[in-house]
């Protein structure tokens, strides 16, 4: 009998308390992909123990690398024996790669500049995901790769190419789309260049300068960047401290945020600027967020997150800031509904191809809890106001399930969340941090 993970969420309560959410999951692949492919042995500590990095651990170790996990070393802790840049094997079958859209297109860079070839598959919501993002600017390098109709996974990608630096400009703010091209970068003969349309998280830049490696970094006019590498150079084993995710700390910024009476502090939360625009959105709405004790950590900000209870108000979200929030508008939009007042967000297409399409199942869900909320091709309106209990469905989408948990703080009624099994691909222990910051939550499982 297949099972299904739901949240059962009392409506009210309110945060108070210290906490520290998991680590950076952004940061975390990249602590496996750099480890296993620098000279030397990476020390990481805080690495996020979530099913999306763990796959990324899993393919690197089916390649060859030996890398000792938490369960040998303890919570958080990670060894990777790297191997250098050319001393990956070929994976004896396929790489599975889960719900990890990161996974994938930062893996097909990686597995471009091997002398074998590989295949990578995932679950239903990545077998929709787009990927010709990445296999365009890949086969302009010289890569091939097969993928199935509509430049979807399973990707198989034929190594042995020669690759060749190029200078691209890409169609999107893509964080992923940017690393992909710049670790195939390293295998390429000759500079890579990849210009972004606006700032984008920037953890490999940071990652790969932490490794030793050259990267240059041109600020253009309007948020326009370029980063440049050239091929052909070594990374150098480090050791990384992975911060607690922002995106996942957005749950609780924005939980505190709408719960009166809350006053909850977040400890050792990643500050980078290229992922601050959930703080500075909510900022813009009324919230009140000190960020206290900030310092750098292994070449990324950190900082510790007091929020308190405010009255938030509607607002136009500028299109600059959307990159810099793209993860966390599922709950940003929680935000939206308990706010007076209208909020609008354009410039936010990218979110209908994420591992759902949030801007639709968001909606579908608020509309559930009677919130005025109208979907628009790129983004949404929502009109804050009252919110009844219901029943929801994440469609797989770990961002939607902890959303709608957070919105049943205002509600007037239980709201029951299917399908929460994918909450563990980014936030494992989710469910026993929110009981203990004060949501009334309880997880279940039922006859699918
Ligand atoms: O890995 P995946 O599934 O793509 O994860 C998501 C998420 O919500 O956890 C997106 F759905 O985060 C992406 C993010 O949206 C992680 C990421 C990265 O680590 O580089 C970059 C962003 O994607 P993109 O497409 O904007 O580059």
């Amino acid at each position: 009998m297949n099972s299904n993970l739901q949240f059962m969420v009392q409506p009210g309560g309110c945060l108070t308390g210290h906490m520290r959410v998991p680590g950076d999951k952004s940061i975390s692949h990249r602590s496996i992909m750099l480890g296993a492919l620098a000279e030397g042995v990476t020390e990481v500590a805080g690495f996020l123990e979530g099913e999306d990095s763990l796959n990324t651990l899993r393919c690197f170790r089916r390649m060859g690398v030996k890398i000792e996990d938490p369960e040998t070393l303890g919570a958080g802790r990670v060894r990777i024996h790297g191997v250098g840049l050319h001393g990956l094997k070929k994976p004896d079958s396929t790489l599975w790669l889960g719900n990890s859209g990161t996974s994938m297109r930062l893996m097909s860079g990686i597995i471009a500049g091997q002398d074998f070839d590989a295949v990578m598959e995932g679950d239903e919501s990545l077998s929709g995901r787009p990927m010709r993002r990445v296999t365009e600017p890949l086969a302009l390098m010289g890569a091939q790769i097969d993928t199935q109709d509509g430049g979807r996974p399973p990707l198989r990608v034929h190594g042995g190419s020669a690759l060749k630096g190029i200078n691209y400009v890409m169609p999107m703010a893509s964080a992923q789309v940017k690393s992909c091209v710049l670790l195939a970068g390293l295998y390429a003969m000759g500079e890579t260049c990849v210009t972004e349309p606006a700032p984008t998280r920037d953890h490999t830049e940071r990652m790969l300068q932490g490794f030793g490696y050259d990267v240059r970094r041109v600020a253009g006019e309007g948020g326009v960047s370029t980063v440049c590498l050239t091929g052909g150079g070594v990374l150098k084993a480090t050791n990384i401290d992975v911060p607690a995710d922002i995106s996942s700390a957005a749950f609780f910024l924005v939980a505190a945020s709408i719960a009166p009476g809350s006053d909850l502090v977040l400890q050792h939360v990643g500050v980078n600027p290229t992922r601050t625009g959930v703080i500075e959105i909510l900022r813009l709405m009324g919230a009140n967020i000190e960020i206290l004790n900030e310092r750098t950590v292994g070449g990324e900000p950190v900082a510790d997150l007091r929020v308190r209870s405010a009255k938030l108000k509607g607002i136009a979200i500028s299109e600059a800031l959307v990159p810099l929030a793209i993860d966390e508008f599922p709950v940003l939009f929680i935000a939206a509904a308990c706010a007076q007042g209208e909020t609008v967000l354009t410039g936010a297409e990218e979110l209908r191809v994420k591992e759902s399409d949030r801007i639709q199942v968001m909606a579908d869900g608020l509309h559930a809890l009677g919130v005025d909320a109208q979907p628009t091709p790129d983004g949404m309106i929502i009109r804050g106001g009252t919110m009844h209990g219901g029943s929801v469905t994440t469609h797989g989408d770990h961002r939607i399930g902890m959303s709608f948990a957070v919105a049943a703080l205002r509600a007037t009624g239980e709201i029951r969340i299917e399908d929460c099994e994918n909450v563990n691909t980014s936030f494992p222990g989710f469910v026993e941090l929110a009981q203990r910051a004060g949501l009334r939550i309880r997880a279940e499982q039922v006859a699918a």
